[in-house]
């Protein structure tokens, strides 16, 4: 029971729209044990916000382990897999689960790669609906430094200021910084009004649509910068706290019955135009960037430069509202177009590849957390 789970990872598919990945490295995975804790920013000691914002500049600092052609560091790792399959994990059923994994591998690499033990944060967005210049998130000191500046939007100050990255869209690569353009009207959709609407519905298709909707939509638009880019958000350290918020929201619903919401999973694989969401259709249209649900684009702040009529720059793939790349979906073991348990949730080979049902409950296995 306490012996470590070795997980020795298999060859990557090949799959020949993408750039050659070399054979992923071991990694050694604990049981659950020790739970890590998941805690609001806020409830953060001092010394344990710092104890965190060293760690994930120590992610920035590590050198790429895995291969991927261009990766210079960690951090470009994990942004790497999400932009590489953005359109099948967004605006699908797999969205709240895919998410849920790539937040753990973010805490696991802390924790293996630069050895940290302390808290998980999340950011509690609805405290912070009206005030976002206040956010103790943007402290400059015990935070993530604050606004973007200037005609770049770069950030000027704290721990990540002119905080460089290297993928783009595309996968090309180059140096470009992380931008904000903070605004209190993106983060309005985390209203309680709003989280209280997602938290009354009744089945998983409803909850996962109504929580990629506004809730989702207020971090990524309230920060804005590359923080509203569908594809580069995970570059900002601030997505995985906004994403923490998110998955706290969806396991608030699956403890209101366990019995049931332990187990219940749906929706489609392939994100159709409209967004994939029943009866959806987004007003802005289908562009990347816009993390909004069905009807609602209200709150967008566009950033300065953003071009919404811009198609999408991923060459490799069709984008949201395309056909399902054969490559991917033919690895989903779902059977069909519909989410189930069964599906494949993969990493761009960081760790291992596990299956929604593996992440269902987030206070066993390889996710390992408790909210307090
Ligand atoms: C992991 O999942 C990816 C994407 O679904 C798939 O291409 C790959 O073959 C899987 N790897 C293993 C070892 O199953
Ligand atoms: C991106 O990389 C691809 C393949 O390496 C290349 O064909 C393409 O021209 C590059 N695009 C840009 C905008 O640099
Ligand atoms: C953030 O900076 C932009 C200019 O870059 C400014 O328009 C905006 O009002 C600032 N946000 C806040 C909350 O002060
Ligand atoms: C989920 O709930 C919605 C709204 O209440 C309903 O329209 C839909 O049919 C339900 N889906 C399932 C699979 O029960
Ligand atoms: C799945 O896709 C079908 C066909 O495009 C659509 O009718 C259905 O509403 C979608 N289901 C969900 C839950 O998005
Ligand atoms: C959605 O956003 C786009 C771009 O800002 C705008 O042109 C459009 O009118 C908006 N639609 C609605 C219904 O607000
Ligand atoms: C926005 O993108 C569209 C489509 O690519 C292009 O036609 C248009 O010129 C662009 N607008 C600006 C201001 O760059
Ligand atoms: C579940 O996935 C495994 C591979 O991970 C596959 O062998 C199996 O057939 C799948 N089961 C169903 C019911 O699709
Ligand atoms: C999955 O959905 C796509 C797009 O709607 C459709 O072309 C395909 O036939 C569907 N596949 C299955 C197995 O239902
Ligand atoms: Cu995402």
């Amino acid at each position: 029971m306490f012996a470590p789970v070795l997980f020795v990872l298999g060859a990557l598919p090949l799959i020949s729209c993408l750039p050659s990945v070399k054979a992923p490295y071991e990694r050694r995975i604990d049981e659950c044990t020790v739970p890590t804790q998941r805690k609001s920013w806020t409830a953060l000691t001092s010394e344990e916000k710092l104890g965190y914002l060293n760690a994930d500049l120590c992610l920035m600092s590590t050198p790429s382990k895995s291969g991927i052609a261009g990766a210079k560091t960690l951090w470009d790792e994990l942004q790497y897999a999400h932009i590489i399959q953005v359109p099948y994990v967004h605006f699908v059923g797999a969205f709240l689960p895919f998410h849920r994994y790539f937040m753990a591998i973010h805490a696991h690499l802390l924790k293996t790669e630069c050895n940290y033990d302390g808290p998980i944060p999340y950011w509690d967005e609805t405290a912070d609906v009206g005030n976002i210049k206040e956010s103790a998130i943007f402290d400059a000191e015990y935070g993530f430094g604050g606004n973007g500046t200037g005609s770049s939007g770069c950030i000027a100050d704290g721990p990540f200021a002119d905080l460089t990255l290297h993928f783009k869209e595309d996968l090309n690569t180059t140096d470009y910084c992380v931008t904000r353009f903070l605004n209190d009207r993106g983060l309005s959709s985390a209203s309680q009004e709003n989280i209280d609407t997602c938290l009354a519905m009744e089945n998983y298709t409803s909850i996962w649509s109504c929580l990629e909707g506004r809730p989702h939509g207020a971090g990524h638009g309230g920060v804005s910068g590359t923080m509203v880019n569908l594809f580069l958000s995970p570059g900002d350290p601030i997505f995985y706290l906004h994403h923490g918020f998110l998955d706290k929201l969806w396991w608030d619903w699956q403890a209101l019955d366990l019995t049931t919401r332990l187990a219940e999973i749906g929706g489609n694989n392939t994100a159709s135009r409209g967004g994939g969401f029943p009866g959806g259709g987004r007003p802005g249209g289908d562009f990347p960037g816009n993390p909004f649900g069905p009807g609602d684009n209200s709150s967008f702040v566009p950033p300065p430069g953003f071009n919404i009529s811009n198609p999408s720059p991923f060459p490799g793939f069709p984008g949201l509202g395309g056909e399902p790349n054969k490559a991917f979906t033919d690895y989903f073991y779902d059977g069909g177009n519909v989410t189930t348990l069964n599906h494949t949730l993969w990493s761009a080979g960081i760790v291992q590849n596990i299956t929604i049902g593996d992440v269902m409950d987030p206070r066993s296995g390889f996710v390992c957390a408790e909210y307090v």
